[in-house]
């Protein structure tokens, strides 16, 4: 019976990947089985753009976005260092992953958001988890300075992306990708806010050629949205502007991360409009595939890809799909057909669905 043993006793990407990790047997490993998502297979995408689509669905981390690889990681180590007090400035999905697991950990969370900009889902596990919650009358990017300078004024540990473990943590993503194609991809999209996931995606596919693990590097593409794409103009963004509140960002703390990522790879950092991330967003879910508006852009980054024919035939592409669908409900909801009330009889149902 080892072999069921040892699979469980490897659940959590802390446990999964222990000799690629900044751990040691000190530190205690505050987990709730992140990682090890699917990698979907899409026909519908593969056969619009010519190449072969994989998403990438990390909505299906245990509080619902990819957040939660990087905070396994800067919990379990604020854990190890003593700390009481955690901080963190959020469009959401922070916030939700944060509370999660500093609760686990017993911690005290604090997360400042920008008042009115995060999705009700999100809003909800931060508060269930017992954060102390302070909306912020400004926006992310002022609420990111505030917890910056709370943490060095007091003994409290940021758990940001500017927190080097939380990239640590979140690179995990990248092997997993490797693992399940045998290789890195021709092609990895995904979206951009803060820029830490490209950080670390980018960082875990070069440690994956060193690891023998993989012998190529995919190209980076990350796409932001229109009116919040400082990269792409080249300056900050005093108020951004897109329905994609998760990335909702004027001012990326992992800016050159991503500069790098796609320069060194040969891929670039462009931007999507929201109507474009919507139709995304409703296309993914025909399919099957729910996810919240954020993770759209990357298959409207996609789509636009295919659309400058900068898709090789046959290349093989993962689109990262950040955080689930059921984080947003009013988005989801507000696109869709009413539901219809009828009598609780057989004929009318039949009626209503043209089926009489
Ligand atoms: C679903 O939660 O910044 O480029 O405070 O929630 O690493 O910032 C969320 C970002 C993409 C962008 N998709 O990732 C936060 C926050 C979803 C997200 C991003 C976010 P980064």
């Amino acid at each position: 019976m080892t072999g069921p043993l040892t699979v469980a006793g490897k659940r959590g990407i802390i446990r999964r990947y222990l000799d690629q990790l900044p751990v040691s047997a000190a530190t205690p490993i505050v987990t709730l089985d992140e990682g090890d998502t699917p990698l979907i297979f899409s026909e519908r995408l593969s056969q619009e753009t010519g190449a072969e689509v994989w998403l990438k669905y990390e909505g299906l981390n245990p509080t619902g976005s990819f957040k939660d690889r990087g905070m396994t990681m800067a919990i379990s180590k604020a854990l190890e260092e003593g700390s009481k007090v955690v901080v963190c400035a959020s469009t959401g999905n922070t916030s939700a992953s944060a509370a999660a697991y500093a609760g686990r950990a017993g911690m005290v969370c604090a997360v400042l958001i920008p008042e009115g900009n995060v999705a009700l889902g999100k809003l909800a596990q931060a508060l269930v988890h017992g954060a102390r919650v302070l909306e912020v009358k400004g926006n992310f990017d002022q609420a990111l300075e505030l917890t910056k300078q709370m943490a060095d004024e007091q003994p409290i540990t940021l758990v940001n992306s500017v927190n080097p473990f939380r990239i640590e943590g979140q690179k995990t993503a990248a092997f997993e990708v490797v693992e399940a194609l045998g290789r890195a991809p021709d092609l990895h999209v995904m979206p951009v806010g803060n820029a830490g996931n490209i950080t670390a995606y980018w960082k875990g596919y070069r440690e994956a050629i060193d690891l023998g693990w993989s012998d190529s590097l995919p190209a980076m593409f990350g796409f932001q949205a229109d009116g919040a794409n400082p990269i792409v103009t080249g300056s900050p963004i005093a108020s951004p502007k897109t329905i994609a509140t998760a990335i909702r960002i004027g001012n990326p703390a992992s800016w050159s991360g991503a500069t790098d990522a796609a320069n060194d790879s040969g891929g670039r950092i462009s931007s999507v409009r929201d109507k474009e991330i919507l139709e995304a967003y409703r296309s993914l879910a025909a399919e099957g595939v729910f996810v919240e508006l954020a993770s759209a852009a990357s298959v409207a980054g996609l789509r636009q890809m295919a659309a400058e024919k900068r898709i090789p035939p046959g290349a093989t592409v993962v689109c990262v799909l950040t955080g689930h669908g059921l984080k947003d409900p009013d988005w989801a909801i507000a696109g869709a057909p009413r539901p219809l009330t009828v009598e609780a009889s057989i004929g009318p149902i039949l009626e209503h669905l043209d089926l009489a």
